[in-house]
């Protein structure tokens, strides 16, 4: 059968004061009281080539979140938060599952498994999901939760979404085998009688309310340990984001850019120790640099290369550090060049200078996103939300509270 896809498919004839829209010799519509001259490509969208294909969120039963369109349609997933009330610092994020069982594969085997299978399905779960948020319980002065956001671009038509929340860790923790995976609480029961750690309302207009229980079975189910909305958006993600929230998820990707970019940050604190904070580029997402991987790599090797790759401020040449007095917001701009991906890394309680000096006796501790080459093989670096980060800077993770450095960027292209 022939289709009808795009404009030129259609012939419009006047016929009096009407306009006659026919197709494959049948007449389709009369257009009352318009002349053909007024219908152009530009007013008149058909087909598949022309009409938007707009995925929507059909389905939350279970809190597996269904979402129609054809599977070609793509749209993004905005979340903000609203506000935590928490003694644990949790981290939120998603992972695509076939079935109202919560079924992935494993890519690796051809294995499929699902909720049932426990800790293993926890583990491939957590492998292919993408970071939210975390929500930091005890809140600098002047750092605002509610102003943390994220986007993810890639949201298919078909894709069935279950949430889940890392209970005072993070994904990154799990997967480096560093926290066990009975800290991870599902958003979705999968038709099951256990408890729901999360609760979903529909707020209207394809808007919903996610408020979290952390405590696991319940606790004082008081379920404002995270509350944050949840919506489809068309909105892109922010610029230098793109990378963020995968495995490894700290990263800010400046490769997409061809001009250079000014980069508005402000960092706040909660900590006894004057820790700077410094980006460093990377030769890959798994942060290889200059053939190093943080995997293998000796760290004092893999420590040298990063300082040598530390980002300098392409007006002034100067490394571009991010560092607050305590409970003192500290903002400031940057000149970054485009073209790299950058990680974070965080000297504790010193300072770069003394990384670099000719003394080798005062060089501080660094902590880095990737945890094989951390000293403690523990994570200090959260994604907060889009383009925020948190740190914690106490060896083997310390009080956790991620609140030591956190640094928040705003990037545009410099016209
Ligand atoms: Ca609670
Ligand atoms: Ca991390
Ligand atoms: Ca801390
Ligand atoms: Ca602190």
């Amino acid at each position: 059968m022939e289709q009808i896809n795009k404009f030129s498919d259609l012939t419009i004839t006047q016929e009096g004061t009407d306009s006659v829209i026919s197709a494959i010799g049948k007449k389709l519509a009369i257009l009352k009281n318009t002349q053909v001259t007024s219908l152009n490509p530009g007013n008149i969208l058909i087909g598949t080539d022309d009409i938007p294909d707009i995925p929507s969120i059909i389905d939350t039963k279970d809190n597996i979140f269904t979402i129609g369109g054809s599977l070609s349609a793509k749209t993004n997933l905005k979340v903000k938060l609203t506000s935590i009330d928490a003694s644990f610092v949790n981290e939120v994020g998603f992972f695509i599952v076939k079935d109202d069982k919560g079924r992935i594969v494993d890519p690796d085997t051809g294995n499929s498994l699902t909720a049932a299978d426990g800790d293993a399905y926890l583990k491939l779960a957590l492998k292919q999901s993408q970071i939210l948020l975390s929500g930091i319980s005890n809140p600098p002065n002047g750092f605002k939760s509610n102003e943390i956001s994220r986007i993810v671009e890639g949201i298919k038509g078909g894709d069935r979404i279950v949430f889940y929340m890392v209970q005072n860790g993070t994904t990154d923790g799990i997967l480096a085998n560093q926290i066990p995976s009975s800290k991870i609480l599902l958003g979705s029961s999968f038709g099951s009688d256990a408890f729901l750690q999360l609760k979903v309302d529909n707020l209207g207009n394809g808007k919903f309310n996610f408020a979290w229980e952390d405590q696991i079975g319940g606790g004082d189910k008081d379920f404002n340990d995270m509350v944050f909305s949840l919506e489809l958006s068309n909105e892109s993600a922010p610029f230098g984001s793109t990378l963020q929230g995968k495995n490894s998820s700290e990263l800010l990707d400046l490769t997409k850019a061809s001009a250079n970019i000014k980069a508005d940050f402000s960092v706040s604190r909660e900590a006894d120790f004057n820790n700077e904070v410094y980006f460093y580029k990377v030769d890959s997402t798994d942060g290889l640099v200059g053939g190093l991987n943080p995997n293998s790599a000796n760290q004092a090797d893999y420590l040298q290369a990063a300082i040598n790759n530390v980002l300098k401020d392409a007006s002034t040449g100067q490394a571009v550090k991010f560092a607050a007095n305590n409970q003192e917001i500290q903002t400031g701009s940057a000149v970054i060049a485009p073209g790299s991906i950058l990680a974070p890394m965080i000297i504790v309680n010193g300072s770069l200078n003394e990384l670099t000096d000719s003394n080798p006796n005062n060089n501080p501790t660094v902590y880095f996103p990737f945890l094989g080459v951390n000293r403690d093989r523990v994570d200090h670096i959260r994604l907060l939300g889009n383009n925020a980060w948190g740190f914690e800077d106490l060896a083997g993770g310390g009080d956790g509270d991620f609140n030591d450095v956190i640094v928040k960027m705003n990037l545009s292209i410099v016209k």
